[in-house]
């Protein structure tokens, strides 16, 4: 999206390594490995080792010790061959390698894995499917990319990646990164017909249809593999959790696993551009006037009724596969997501009427043409056909995007934004915005940055940098403003058309000047309060935060053109950097990636291409003085101790007695993840066994979860016991009420469900509802409290009778915490209540719906305390605090008056723990409130 997010991004890059430990002498963890003399050759990871210890996952005592010997003398007799300095990562989840580096092995790929496959990564060239190698994204480095097999059926997941250097006979291997799965032994006869797996995925996702992509086998890598049809289910546009792809043994027709991404599961392919195919015969050129006013060239195909707007002069047209051309759909009759792409355009003449149409065209066509000179064969890097939408939607949906989610993904353009009357911009097709969605597409097919906190800050801002280096190149400019040509023709600012320093309208400026310092702390609400109210805060700031790295990149281009004397359109070094932007984009950033790694990522580049070392020394002075480096940000106050600040976006903590839990985003979508699990000393968390969690919460020692299918798991210790199925919207959309002594759910409509400590389930009905719908659910001190739409407060104590209307708020209620009877409650008006004894009482006016929590002496929730602002505007997003009413005084306490936005607070006696921003992302916190307050 342009200006503001989509919930539902999905992204199909590998999921990263989530936590390690070095295996040294001070780590006694491992008997049996502890050797001073040695080198640390072997990061271990604290994930597997938990998993593989004591028999635990099924390994025996001693197994996992073996396991670790084993990968250290691999690597030992690798250093001792060819006498460089190769270091290794163990995966968390497969035990062996996740990442080899730091040396030098002549030969290519191949002879490598037959030499060390096995030792090191548990498979050699056998199983594996090597990709021509690609030397061409990053010049000087040859990356190649090789995935895994089963006889001709793909295994899920399961891609290394080589890096190496030079070529022909003196090739050599410098770098493995990835995950294979030893052990893989499988039929890949299917029993069942791809029809019968697609009925069967229809009736698992209970709506939604098949999308017109032909099912395909693959492997599922769980034990010795499981061989299953892969259908992918397309929904309406807001239904996040019925769309996705589904796997359906291919034996039994069983449901194996849901996940919540679109139809390119396929790992993205190096760029391997084809010698340019020759268009189709039936191509001819059109012209027209764009929205601007610029005479524009583009190219169509002749067809009966005049010419048909696929444009086959493309580098990518492949005409056996009639994929990678430029199509553009007109869009006024769509009216919804799902009709995209609409009617393909028909013109009569050669001479296109619509401006928007042979403006979207013609764009198309150049941000293609530049991603090839990159050696980018179409935006997705494997052919893929660039469609456009134009004329989509009302006048004052005032936006473009790129869809990633439906089966086709596409460009989607507005009309010009008029809001009240009143006119916010002019055309949005055009250069800069064009090419930022595509560049959306080009993410989401490398490096899949999640759409959060700082990688999604990073997401945009590799948009914003692309789009106007694209936009420069097509308008023959060198302007630091993106989306000008939208604000060409409006007379003063407007909420899109913002003024810049030099007194040009744009909708964001490049040079603006911000630093890391400028930071906007914001948290990024998740799922249930964005399919609730559309709170999502713009996904932790991500409009706002690119702004940062937005100032960073294009303050080195401009400089590096200043050195050569030269615009940017021909600068050789600012050209050499857009190069090195891309080849961190696509071949070193993951979908956690934050500032410091993105920094990390360029600057690799520019020493891998061995670029004029000008433009290292310029990299580095301004990231610097951008204020991202590591340890140099301004010493924050922080509100309590960090359990976990690693990347990824941590999202719904609970805390029980000494442990927590959170929902862990770090897989392959924005919504659905791991349940993580530690304790409050904040150790290396623990997660579940698949990324597919939407909900979580404490039930006294135990972790309850809600995934993507509605399946309600309670684990304890190493014990997953199947509660429950529930209908998923709407128990998202009412949460789950979590406690050290039970936790709560909506089981359907108007029945909730009780898990107490003990595993015992008990249900009742909400009685009286009315027609509200249930927005809300707490749990604290045996006791449940819901709130509905209608503000409605009730309260229930199971095992003692129903439930019984307690309150009632004047606005929906979007939180509610009870402890034993008294209940409070937040309503999305901002007012918070207490109810006790028979009593409500008001109190406070700037509550936010970022949740609540109580103990039998306190309540805390996330108050606003004023307005969240940065040096690129002010933003509606309040900053916020965690506040404290206690119960035996009603006196209320600023319990953390420290800047960045806290929230999702959670109590266990004193034991205090909650969502913070402070380092710039979602991370979950902790402290003990005091007593006799
Ligand atoms: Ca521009
Ligand atoms: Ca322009
Ligand atoms: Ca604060
Ligand atoms: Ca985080
Ligand atoms: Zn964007």
């Amino acid at each position: 999206m342009f200006n503001h997010s989509s919930g539902r991004r999905w992204w199909a890059v590998p999921t990263m390594a989530v936590v390690a430990l070095v295996a040294t002498g001070c780590q006694s963890a491992i008997e049996g490995v502890d050797d001073d003399a040695r080198p640390v050759v072997l990061v271990v990871s604290e994930s597997w080792l938990q998993s593989h210890q004591g028999g635990v996952g099924g390994a025996a005592p001693g197994e996992a010790q073996a396991r670790i010997s084993a990968l250290q003398d691999s690597i030992d007799r690798l250093r001792d061959e060819t006498h460089t300095g190769w270091v290794g990562r163990q995966d968390d989840v497969t035990g062996y390698l996740a990442d080899l580096s730091g040396g030098s092995w002549p030969g290519e790929p191949r002879g490598f894995m037959d030499a060390y496959g096995a030792d090191l990564f548990g498979v050699d060239t056998a199983a594996l499917v090597l990709d021509e190698p690609d030397s061409v994204t990053v010049p000087n480095v040859t990356t190649t990319r090789a995935t895994q097999a089963v006889g001709d059926v793909p295994v899920l997941d399961a891609t290394l990646v080589f890096s190496g250097r030079g070529a022909g006979t003196d090739l050599r291997v410098t770098g493995v990164r990835g995950r294979v799965f030893p052990g893989l032994t499988t039929s890949t006869t299917p029993a069942l017909t791809a029809e019968q797996a697609t009925a069967a995925a229809v009736a698992a996702a209970g709506g939604g249809a098949a999308s017109g992509a032909p099912p395909r086998l693959v492997v599922v890598p769980t034990g010795t593999g499981a061989l299953a049809w892969e259908v992918t289910i397309v929904a309406d546009a807001a239904d996040v959790l019925t769309a996705g792809a589904y796997y359906i043994d291919a034996t039994t027709g069983d449901l194996l696993d849901v996940r919540p991404i679109s139809a390119e599961v396929a790992t993205p392919a190096p760029a391997s551009l084809r010698p340019g195919a020759t268009p189709d015969t039936n191509s001819v050129e059109v012209t027209g006037t764009d929205p601007g006013g610029r005479t524009l060239t583009a190219y169509g195909l002749k067809v009966k009724r005049g010419v048909e707007l696929t444009d086959t002069t493309t580098e990518s047209w492949d005409p056996s596969t009639k994929s990678g051309s430029v199509q553009t759909y007109d869009a006024s009759a769509v009216t919804n997501e799902n009709q995209l792409p609409g009617e393909l355009v028909v013109s009569r003449t050669t001479t296109i009427s619509d401006p928007d149409v042979i403006a979207a065209q013609a764009f198309s066509h150049r941000i293609l043409d530049y991603y090839a000179s990159l050696g980018r064969d179409s935006w997705d890097g494997d052919g893929g056909t660039l469609l456009s939408s134009v004329n989509f939607g009302p006048d004052s949906f005032c936006n473009a995007f790129f869809t990633d989610y439906l089966a086709q993904p596409q460009m989607v353009y507005g009309n010009p934004c008029i809001v009240s009357g009143q006119q916010m911009s002019g055309t949005l097709v055009e250069p800069d915005i064009a090419a930022h969605e595509v560049t959306h597409g080009v993410t989401g097919t490398s490096a899949g940055l999640l759409y959060t906190g700082q990688s999604g800050a990073l997401n945009e801002s590799f948009s914003d940098y692309f789009g106007n280096v694209i936009g420069n190149l097509v308008d023959s400019e060198d302007n630091a403003t993106i989306a000008e040509d939208s604000c060409a023709d409006i007379p003063a600012a407007t909420p899109f058309c913002k003024a810049n320093p030099d007194g040009s309208l744009s909708l964001r400026y490049m040079l603006n000047g911000s630093t890391f310092d400028d930071y906007l702390r914001l948290l990024d609400p998740g799922l249930r309060l964005i399919q609730l109210m559309q709170y999502k805060q713009d996904s932790g700031g991500v409009h706002y935060n690119s702004a940062i790295w937005n100032n960073a990149m294009w303050t080195i281009r401009t400089r590096l053109a200043q050195i050569d004397g030269q615009p940017g359109n021909t600068s050789p070094l600012a050209q050499a950097f857009d190069r090195a932007a891309y080849g961190a984009l696509t071949t070193r950033l993951t979908p956690q990636s934050g500032f410091l790694d993105a920094r990390a990522a360029v600057e690799q580049v520019i020493v891998d291409s061995q670029l004029d070392p000008v433009v290292l020394r310029t990299a580095r002075e301004v990231f610097d003085a951008s204020r991202i480096c590591a340890g140099c940000a301004a010493d924050i106050k922080l509100g309590g101790d960090p359990i976990s600040t690693a990347p990824q976006s941590q999202q719904q903590p609970g805390v029980s007695g000494d442990r927590v839990a959170w929902l862990d985003l770090s897989s392959n979508s924005d919504f659905a993840g791991y349940v993580a699990t530690t304790g409050v000393d904040g150790a290396a968390p623990s997660l579940s066994p698949t990324p597919d969690v939407v909900l979580v919460g404490f039930a006294g020692d135990a972790v309850v979860s809600i995934d993507v299918r509605g399946r309600v798991t309670r684990t304890a210790g190493s014990q997953r016991t199947a509660v429950e199925t529930v209908a998923v919207r709407p128990a998202v959309l009412a949460g789950l009420g979590g406690s050290d002594a039970g936790a709560a759910w909506l089981a359907d409509a108007s029945t909730i469900s009780y898990l107490a400590a003990d595993g015992t389930l008990t249900k009742a009905e909400v009685p009286g509802l009315q027609g509200d719908s249930i927005t809300s659910i707490g749990a604290g001190g045996g006791a449940v409290a819901v709130g509905t739409d209608q503000g409605r407060i009730f309260s229930w104590t199971p095992g003692s009778g129903g439930f019984q209307q307690v309150g009632k708020m004047t606005g929906a209620v979007v939180a509610v915490t009870t402890y034993g009877g008294p209940v409070f409650a937040i309503d999305d008006g901002a007012a918070s209540a207490l109810v006790t004894g028979g009593q409500q009482y008001p109190v406070s006016k700037q509550a936010t719906p970022l949740g609540a929590t109580m103990s039998d002496e306190y309540v805390v929730w996330a108050e606003a305390v004023g307005r969240a602002e940065t040096k690129v505007g002010r933003t509606n997003y309040p900053d916020t605090d965690l506040f404290l009413l206690s119960l035996g005084t009603g006196k209320v306490y600023d319990l953390r008056d420290v800047p960045a936005q806290q929230g999702f607070p959670s109590l266990s006696g004193r034991r205090l723990v909650w969502m913070d921003a402070a380092f710039g992302g979602d991370d979950i916190f902790t402290t003990t409130v005091a007593g006799g307050l």
